[in-house]
């Protein structure tokens, strides 16, 4: 008999989380069976910005989340210079890669060190250290003290990632620089100069500390580098343009199904948002964003649906994004897909962002224009497309009367850890966590380190909390009949229960090429 484990909230990711596992013994191995995710708060934002002047986005979408305001911001004023006609000036399509990239950089320092390397190690007897699941610590003593070490010295580059963000954007998080047609901030030299001389360290960091720390990672907990792979799809929107058409990127527009190094393009119309185990009208089910409609329903009322994340859908097919989705479709990395791919991918990702802005930050003109100006048009539909440090992030902007009558935003979590869909299939992360072993089903750590790998935000997921939902729960019980979750579940992916690779057969219809 399946025993379900709840996880409520999951801790050291941004937002609320709740996950449900049922764990069974498989071919002699306690493993997960069966993953439920829960966004457990309504965002709303799309529903905020309606009637609001269209110039009002890219502050209002930047509270989404103080862990990737810029990607929102940027979004923003993408799908506003888009519904302008107008193109950013040199200089600003530059700063606005300086800060996006400065926010990624410091955002996977953070994922790696402070939120996911705890899990791996027995740190001191201290906050955050402790309390904490006692199983598989598997660093002796000495590496364990230095990786503590090196928690504290990636707090010192987190802020020095900042610092160079807010010399461009004015401040971090929310910098206010990002406006549609261009930037407000004029670069000077001194600022250049340090700029340079922050990435500089930070390169170094990255080189000697952050990476061999993700390898050494990988190579101590080997085993996961076939835990917690998932479908194997993977989406990215592409970012960091580095002309003025935007038609040539750093990351490139892509996708791969199945760990497939083929890869395909995204057609945008393929998009759709599902909501039959969402808490939203069954009305606004499958539609895509630029036409989408949020309108949450009372839970009590739709008790099929169990997530205020809606289910995004390319051509019905659920997509992984995040760092791992963007290396490997610029062929970057394509070791594998697992948890320990997942955290090199980001490792690997940073230092090349990094990197790329060591030689972006020249090509700024201190005598350069820094803006177009924006003239809001009577009507206008458009979309700003970009990356945000955990995916592909979209926002679908439409204008009616100069102001905003539609405003639809799909964050890279509310792809990873989306509910089923119409199909019954799982998210990402869902699918991700059949099979990951479970040693102690009272202490299942297992189970945390695959849903980290995914560096899930519920804040950008979603957003505003159900007073009644403020409890904390870890609890275990036994799956009886009618339990919310158990073993035969109408999922329609096929299960693996080992570890070995994953046959997943799609069954939609993917008509792009
Ligand atoms: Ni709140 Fe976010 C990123 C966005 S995650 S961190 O990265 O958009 O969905």
């Amino acid at each position: 008999m399946p025993t379900i484990t709840t996880i409520d909230p999951v801790t050291r990711l941004e937002g609320h989380l709740k996950i449900q596992v049922a764990v069974d013994t498989v071919n002699g191995v306690q493993q997960v069976i069966n993953a439920k995710a829960t966004g457990t708060l309504f965002r709303g934002f799309e529903n905020i910005l309606q009637n609001r002047h269209p110039f009002d986005a890219q502050h209002i979408t930047q509270r989404i989340c103080g862990v990737c305001p810029v990607s929102h911001g940027l979004a923003a004023v993408m799908a506003l210079d888009a519904a302008c006609g107008i193109t950013a000036p040199n200089n600003a399509r530059i700063m606005r890669n300086l800060v996006l990239g400065a926010n990624l950089v410091d955002s996977h320092i953070l994922h790696f060190y402070h939120l996911s390397a705890v899990d791996y190690l027995n740190g001191p007897d201290m906050a955050p250290w402790q309390p904490s699941w006692n199983v598989d610590k598997r660093f002796d003593p000495a590496i364990t003290a230095t990786l503590v070490n090196h928690y504290v010295t990636a707090l010192d580059m987190r802020r020095k990632a900042h610092e160079a963000g807010a010399i461009f954007g004015g401040r971090l998080p929310h910098p206010p620089t990002f406006i549609a047609g261009g930037f407000t901030t004029r670069p000077t030299a001194a600022g250049i100069a340090r700029f340079k001389s922050y990435m500089n360290e930070i390169i170094t960091f990255i080189s000697s500390t952050y990476i061999p720390d993700a390898q050494a990672l990988a190579d101590v907990y080997a085993d996961y580098k076939e835990i917690g792979r998932g479908f194997g799809n993977l989406l990215a929107f592409g970012c960091f343009d580095l002309n003025s058409s935007g038609a040539s990127k750093l990351f490139r527009r892509g996708r791969v199904r199945n760990g497939s190094t083929t890869v395909r393009t995204v057609n945008l119309g393929l998009i759709t948002e599902q909501v039959t185990r969402s808490w939203y009208a069954d009305s606004s089910n499958n539609l895509h964003p630029s036409s989408g409609v949020t309108s949450p329903v009372d839970p009590a009322t739709k008790t099929m649906a169990y997530s205020w994340i809606k289910a995004p859908r390319f051509a019905g097919v659920p997509y992984e994004t995040g760092a791992l989705a963007r290396m490997w479709v610029n062929g970057d990395y394509q070791a594998g897909i697992s948890v320990m791919d997942r955290h090199l991918a980001r490792a690997y990702e940073a230092l090349k962002v990094a990197q790329a802005m060591l030689t972006w930050v020249d090509g700024l003109k201190l005598s350069g224009a820094n803006a177009v100006t924006a003239q809001v048009p009577a009507t206008a539909a458009a979309v700003g497309l970009t990356e945000a440090p955990r995916g592909a992030l979209g926002h679908w902007l439409q204008i009616s009367n100069g102001t905003i009558s539609r405003y639809q935003i799909i964050t890279p979590t509310c792809w990873n850890a989306s509910p089923r869909d119409d199909a019954g299939r799982r998210g990402p992360l869902e699918k991700a966590l059949i099979g990951t072993p479970v040693k102690d089903i009272s202490q299942p750590l297992e189970v945390v380190r695959v849903i980290h790998s995914f560096d899930p935000c519920l804040s950008c997921a979603v957003h505003v909390m159900r007073p009644e939902e403020g409890k904390k729960i870890f609890t275990l019980e036994h799956c009886h009949g009618g339990e919310e979750i158990n073993s035969h579940d109408h999922s329609h992916d096929h299960e693996r229960h080992h570890h070995g690779p994953s046959h997943d057969h799609d069954h939609s219809h993917d008509h792009s090429h």
